[in-house]
């Protein structure tokens, strides 16, 4: 018998960062939307990741969570605040 194999069946969304926290009601409905998707994406815990915060607050402007960082392919970022829309976005970029 051979090794197992393993295939991921989650769909990746490449270049997509989320930063959240545990304790925000927001975060987790985006991560309910992102679950539902059978998303891969990459999640920032601003309290428990050191610097992460930093980094949000650098990058998007302020501190709020959730916040999805979007890298594009030429190597620009923006960075997208409210849940409402974080949410939306997911769906019409991941939606098969
Ligand atoms: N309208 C926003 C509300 C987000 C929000 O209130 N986030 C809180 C955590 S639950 C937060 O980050 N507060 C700290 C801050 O705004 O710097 C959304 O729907 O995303």
């Amino acid at each position: 018998m051979g090794p197992p194999v393993s295939i991921s069946t989650k769909q990746p969304a490449r270049g997509h960062a989320l930063y959240y926290s545990q304790l925000c009601g927001f975060c987790t409905r985006v991560l309910q939307v992102a679950r539902a998707l059978n998303l891969e994406l990459e999640l920032r815990d601003v309290d428990f990741e050191a610097g992460r915060r930093q980094e949000l607050m650098t990058g998007g402007g302020k501190g709020q969570v959730p916040c999805l960082r979007i890298e594009q392919a030429d190597g620009s970022v923006n960075w997208m605040y409210e849940s409402a829309d974080i949410s939306r976005y997911l769906q019409q970029h991941f939606s098969s």
